[in-house]
């Protein structure tokens, strides 16, 4: 086994020679590498920081050199090392050393026909984003187009436009999650994060004339606690008709209509007085109970979703209040629409029966795979 002699002399030939001794011992010992195993000791020979060949003759011939001959020294020292580390890397990816066999590198790398592929899991759809789909594909179906608007709203879309003065009460039903550092702008620019989507549909308006035929669905946040019926982000469909004669009749029709179709064609709507200030009239919206089929009881238990009364809230609508339409340039006196809005996520949880709405959100792959 070649090891690093002393050199007597540092003239140029007594260099050359032995440089070529050493090169030749790093070709023969390369060349015999068969394992993994014995390329690690091979690269650990010749590289080790401590007794590794590299090292040795940079303290048996660098060091050692006399002043005069530093230079040429340092110089071929040099040559060596990358000429070593070339060996070295060379020698890792070459599995041909002796047969395939009889190398563990190369049985890891060869391919095994007969093994059955990689299988990814498939994805699918979230039940919450699968609710709005359904909800959107109801309205597509009968003429109204989507629309979609920015998460992060300023105080005129999500509040002002919508008939809610600066400073007045009715904000503070909203719980609204404000962005920072927004005190030197006019509190119409002032960010926050949309409270409804209702702002889609003022920017809709802005830039559309009626007839307006829309459906928007999206992200809102509230700075509401989680528990098993809230979250801070949850998700809404929002729908707005504007044109010429609609009435509260139309409201109703195209309600109870996409109700029948979301919950079956046998559950009965029901509407009750309400307040929004963006609507006027308004109202709640109640369907008969899908699970109990509105008698309130499930045989002898009392039904729980429908807290034994045979009805659920499902949304919130109204005629639009006149108010609305001179923020967006549409003149009051000539057109009347309707809006409502519903959370998807309350009508997934009653669709499918879950009891948290956390598990929405919390991504356990093992509670969203039941939805596939
Ligand atoms: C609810 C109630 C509602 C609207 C949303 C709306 C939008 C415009 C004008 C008038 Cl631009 N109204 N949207 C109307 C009534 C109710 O949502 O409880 N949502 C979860």
């Amino acid at each position: 086994m070649y090891s690093v002699p002393k050199l007597k002399s540092f003239t140029e030939a007594a260099l050359d020679k032995a440089v070529e001794k050493l090169l030749a011992a790093l070709k023969e010992e390369a060349s015999a590498i068969k394992t993994e195993a014995e390329w690690k000791t091979f690269r650990d020979r010749w590289m080790a920081r401590k007794n590794g060949v590299l090292t040795e003759i940079n303290d048996l011939w660098l060091k050692a050199a006399p002043k005069e001959a530093k230079r040429e020294v340092g110089q071929r020292v040099n040559q060596l090392k990358a000429l070593v580390e070339e060996a070295v890397a060379k020698a890792e990816d070459l599995p041909a050393h002796g047969s395939a066999a009889d190398s563990p590198k190369a049985a890891t790398d060869s391919l095994d026909v007969t093994l059955p592929g990689n299988r990814r899991p498939l994805g699918s759809e979230h039940p919450v984003i699968k609710t709005m789909h359904e909800i959107v594909s109801v309205f597509r179906n009968l003429g109204y187009s989507v629309e979609e608007g920015p998460v992060i709203e300023t105080d005129y879309y999500n509040f002002e436009a919508l008939n809610f003065p600066p400073n007045h009460p009715a904000r503070d039903t909203q719980d609204t999650l404000f962005i920072s550092n927004q005190e030197s702008k006019p509190q119409r620019e002032r960010l926050l994060l949309r409270t409804h989507t209702s702002p889609v549909q003022i920017r809709t308006m802005e830039k559309m004339k009626p007839p307006v035929r829309i459906v928007i669905p999206g992200k809102v946040h509230r700075n509401d606690p989680p528990d098993a019926s809230h979250s801070p982000m949850f998700h809404q469909v929002e729908g707005l008709a504007v044109d010429t004669n609609i009435t509260f009749c139309d409201l109703k029709g195209t309600l109870d209509h996409a109700m029948k179709v979301l919950f079956g064609s046998s559950v009965k709507t029901s509407f009750r007085p309400s307040f929004f200030p963006f609507t006027e009239p308004s109202a709640e919206m109640m369907v008969s109970c899908f699970i109990c089929g509105g008698s309130g009881k499930r045989g002898s238990e009392p039904c729980r979703p429908c807290k034994q009364t045979g009805w659920i809230e499902i949304l919130g609508c109204g005629m639009v209040d006149p108010n609305v339409y001179g923020f967006v340039d549409y003149d009051p006196k000539k057109v009347s629409g309707f809006a409502f809005g519903m959370g998807a996520d309350r009508i997934a949880i009653l669709k499918y029966g879950v009891d948290d709405i956390q598990l929405f959100f919390n991504g356990d792959v093992r509670f969203l795979e039941q939805f596939g």
